[in-house]
């Protein structure tokens, strides 16, 4: 069975496969299952749509048939081509599908069958300029279009869209059409600097970044690089430093390689394209979509909802987050990852429950709304909590509480007593030598049986005796420990060179003998992550050297996590100072700029991480329920 096209990357490697068109004229449609409505049949339409500068969009429109009535519009605008979109309609959009909608999908400018020039993430336009351009009234234009051109439509649109399409949402949603009535904006971008797909707190993702950029810029459509070896993380280390990028393959012809090369810190190219500085009012409402175990967009959702919910006045903005990985809600089941199991069918669980519930409410007028602020899975106990925040302010109930590391590999929510200069865990980071981020082979992204998309739930185990990950961890615990909230790490550290990477996980360990399921046994998994590259601990705008074996503290934001560490598991906090090829390598020299960095700056240099009474590096959760 060929999977539904999503109109987004995850399923990138089924959209290359699918090559389906088709011509105008009524869409398959899917025998209902037992029990269900019937997925409706479609008149499908093919327009190219003109915006205000003369460029014309692509865009199919799928109008239901066997619905009385004038209905609604639900637009999903998208860079990744959308013949065959109407595969969704027996999937992601199955539930919606039933309900009766009016879908348009459409190719942005620039990209497959779309005029005009395709920007990376296009900056949003200078207001003061009246023919400027951007996603934002392209949207304007081709909504306006819509209303006029498409056959019973009630003047009501609706917008999502996962990841890419997700950003282009919110974007719309900062400079709405009139008509613009709900937006559910998925795994969506927010800062490409800080924490999605580019950069997490400016540590740059040199295998999805220079993967991604190669293969939406080499043309209109996708062409993913050649590697021509099977695995990429050995690619990535002959290629030496990234300045040979250019120099050997790209020659300066793809764009966003060259913005990643010649802006190495959040300076104003950064700043203009993050999505803080526009959310300055919530202009509809707004359902984001999150998967905890999520590749590629986690730190971006989070941050749109937060941001919203700022100026939320209304009760406007809801946020959702379930055990997916990326897009992971609009797949088949959702009950697992990997071989974590989750205990039920989240994916169509949301869908039918809360997302299309969420626009019939607000494009159609039926229902109740009976969703609350946040809901979350916690992962462990594997249900839905219903929040009145997210994430959960400090109260009896939530406790912030600090789980130190110790000597002999310990962890526990004790302060370490020990005043001895000795208090410290070191290991040689070794540029020539880097921490595999997932299990060699690491094929390329996109490559058939790539196993990208559920990284983040791999067993941690792979890495399991090298001395350059260092690990603390509870004993075994005596109760259930619930986290719902903020995760942040607090590293005290050191390094004898002048510049370092420092890798936080937070980690589950299953027991040793775990009846439940004895696969699992032993089982690392990974509840929170994230990667502090060491020049910006002060600022990211001006990144600084690190004094040689000076103690400093790095504050890496592990994010939010809803999570059950079960009785008889330990949990465990992991150090490294590498994550190859996800992030590219640390000369752990100061040099102004990595990007230009000779291969004679890459040196070995000896991290200190410490553990003293005066230097405790700990991890801060918010503790709901155990942990006394
Ligand atoms: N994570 C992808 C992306 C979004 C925005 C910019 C660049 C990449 C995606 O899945 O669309």
């Amino acid at each position: 069975m060929t999977p539904p096209i999503r109109l987004h990357m995850r399923l990138f490697a089924v959209v290359l496969c699918a090559a389906a068109t088709l011509g105008a004229g009524a869409a398959h449609a899917q025998q209902p299952t037992e029990g269900t409505p019937p997925i409706p049949s479609f008149d499908k339409t093919e327009a190219m749509v003109s915006m205000r500068d003369g460029v014309k969009l692509h865009t199919n429109i799928f109008v239901p048939k066997g619905f009385a009535g004038n209905l609604p519009i639900v637009m999903v605008r998208t860079p990744y081509g959308i013949e065959g979109g109407e595969r969704s309609f027996a999937g992601a959009y199955a539930e919606m599908a039933r309900d009766g909608y009016i879908f348009v999908f459409q190719d942005i400018r620039g990209r497959f069958k779309s005029e005009g020039q395709f920007v990376m993430l296009r900056q949003m336009r200078q207001m003061r300029d009246p023919k400027a351009i951007d996603e934002a009234t392209d949207t304007y234009d081709s909504i306006e279009w819509l209303l006029k051109n498409v056959p019973r439509n009630n003047g009501r649109v609706g917008m999502m869209g996962v990841s890419y399409p997700g950003w282009l949402t919110v974007v719309a949603m900062l400079d709405p059409h009139p008509a613009l009535k709900a937006v559910s904006p998925q795994a969506s971008p927010a800062d490409m600097f800080i924490g999605d797909d580019f950069h997490h707190n400016g540590a740059f993702r040199l295998s999805y970044g220079f993967e991604y950029a190669v293969m939406m810029e080499t043309n209109k459509e996708q062409t993913p690089f050649a590697f021509g070896d099977s695995d990429t993380y050995d690619w990535y280390l002959k290629l030496g430093s990234l300045a040979h990028v250019n120099e050997k393959y790209l020659h300066d012809k793809i764009p966003s390689w060259n913005d990643f090369a010649t802006h190495a810190s959040y300076d104003a190219f950064w700043q203009r394209q993050a999505v803080a500085p526009y959310v300055t009012h919530v202009t509809v409402p707004t359902l984001s979509v999150a998967g905890w175990w999520d590749q590629e967009d986690f730190y971006g959702p989070i941050k749109i909802y937060e941001l919203l919910e700022k100026h939320d006045t209304k009760h406007l903005n809801y946020l959702v987050v379930g055990p997916w990985n990326h897009g992971g809600w609009s797949g088949a089941s959702g009950k697992t990852l990997g071989p974590v199991d989750f205990g039920s069918a989240t994916a169509p669980d949301f869908r039918q429950n809360i997302e299309a519930p969420w626009f019939a409410y607000w494009l159609k007028g039926i229902g109740k709304l009976t969703l609350p602020e946040a809901t979350t899975f916690e992962a462990g106990s594997n249900t839905w909590e219903r929040r009145d925040s997210w994430p959960l302010r400090p109260s009896a109930n939530a406790t912030p509480r600090r789980l130190y590391l110790q000597g002999d590999h310990r962890l526990s929510f004790t302060a370490p007593a020990d005043r001895s200069a000795n208090a410290f865990d070191a290991y040689l980071s070794d540029p020539a030598n880097p921490v595999p981020y997932r299990a060699r082979p690491i094929k390329p992204t996109w490559e058939a049986g790539s196993t990208w998309s559920r990284w983040l739930a791999d067993d941690q185990r792979f890495v399991q005796g090298r001395p350059d990950v260092v690990s603390w961890q509870t004993a075994p615990l005596d109760s259930d420990i619930v986290i719902a909230g903020d995760v942040t790490a607090h590293l005290f550290a050191s390094t004898t060179g002048s510049d370092a990477d420092w890798v936080v996980k937070v980690i589950d360990v299953y027991p040793d003998a775990y009846e439940a399921n004895p696969k699992m046994s032993g089982y690392e998994l990974m509840v929170a992550n994230d990667v502090l590259r060491g020049r910006f601990r002060q600022s990211f705008e001006k990144p600084v050297p690190i004094t040689p074996n000076h103690v400093d503290q790095y504050v890496v934001d592990l994010h939010t996590q809803d999570y059950k560490f079960k009785k008889g598991h330990r949990i465990m906090v992991q150090v490294q100072s590498s994550w190859f090829p996800l992030i590219d390598r640390n000369p752990q020299t100061f040099v102004p700029n990595i990007f230009e960095a000779k291969d004679t700056d890459f040196k070995a240099q000896t991290h200190k991480v410490f553990r003293s009474r005066d230097a405790a590096s700990y991890v801060q959760v918010t503790v709901v329920r155990g942990g006394k």
